[in-house]
């Protein structure tokens, strides 16, 4: 996923194996997957932090199947919810799973992979950790105490600050710009503008913010609102997005997932 997480997941594989890198989100999944079938220089893949789901499981078990008949060397670290019987298939083709939802990707994939990465990889690792809110999971906690906590939640924040802003589609060369100078040991803060990007979208953040409250409409276990100025889209809070107001970073999820829920229901 095109968040902290698979970024810094990308980002330390790119330094442990080296290789090209491709990112892919939600929308436009099994396209982007698609290019990997008839590509006939791969050798090796790491998939990260892909967050299957019913719709496109099948599709990525099929397409997995038959890199492996091609003797692709396949890895796939995720600590998304993945179904018993897509695990079952993917070990039956020998993709290497590494498969644990009680740590966030990147944290899997540092701890997977240490001997060949450098320590400052822990700092990366973390930063996915802090903004996938696992960070007090068993082993993302133990690598966080290496670390100021404060030090470490500005620079996770200000990561995902820049990641947010720069999701659609005619921006992603600034994530994969990210995945390069992560890769190279470099901290958040270290790279060009960071801050006064991240101070940029606070400032749109508290924007929606205020529009929410505004004209939010709340009925029962339900809040709705209508954004006229991005092109009259609907959104559709359940009981507990009304939280979206103290969780700030989750708007991005929620609203990821409010498109999935309006492009199958009808309009209001
Ligand atoms: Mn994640």
């Amino acid at each position: 996923m095109e968040d902290a997480d698979g970024i810094s997941s990308a980002a330390l594989i790119k330094q442990a194996f080296g290789g090209d890198t491709i990112l892919v989100d939600y929308p436009g999944m099994t396209d982007v997957l698609e290019t990997l079938r008839n590509d006939e220089k791969l050798k090796m893949l790491f998939i990260c932090d892909l967050g299957l789901n019913k719709q496109n499981s099948d599709y990525f078990v099929d397409l997995l199947t038959e890199l492996r008949k091609k003797q692709v060397s396949i890895t796939y670290v995720d600590h998304h919810y993945v179904d018993s019987k897509i695990i079952a298939k993917l070990k039956k083709v020998k993709v290497k799973l590494i498969h644990d939802t009680s740590e966030c990707t990147s944290v899997l994939v540092y701890n997977a992979f240490k001997k060949k990465l450098p320590e400052h990889s822990i700092f990366i690792a973390v930063c996915g950790a802090i903004t996938d809110y696992m960070e007090n999971k068993p082993i993302a906690s133990k690598l966080l105490q290496i670390y100021d906590r404060q030090f470490a939640l500005i620079n996770a924040t200000v990561l995902t600050y820049n990641i947010v802003g720069h999701q659609r589609k005619q921006d992603i060369d600034y994530l994969y710009y990210l995945v390069d100078e992560l890769s190279e040991s470099k901290f958040p803060h270290d790279i060009p503008n960071t801050y006064e990007f991240a101070q940029i979208q606070v400032g749109k953040l508290a924007e929606i913010i205020s529009k929410v409250k505004a004209s939010m409409k709340i009925s029962k276990n339900l809040g709705y609102m209508e954004v006229l100025d991005s092109g009259a889209l609907y959104l559709v809070f359940q009981e507990k997005m009304l939280l979206l107001h103290t969780k700030n970073v989750l708007i991005r999820e929620y609203t990821r997932y409010l498109y999935e829920v309006h492009r199958r229901a009808k309009l209001i």
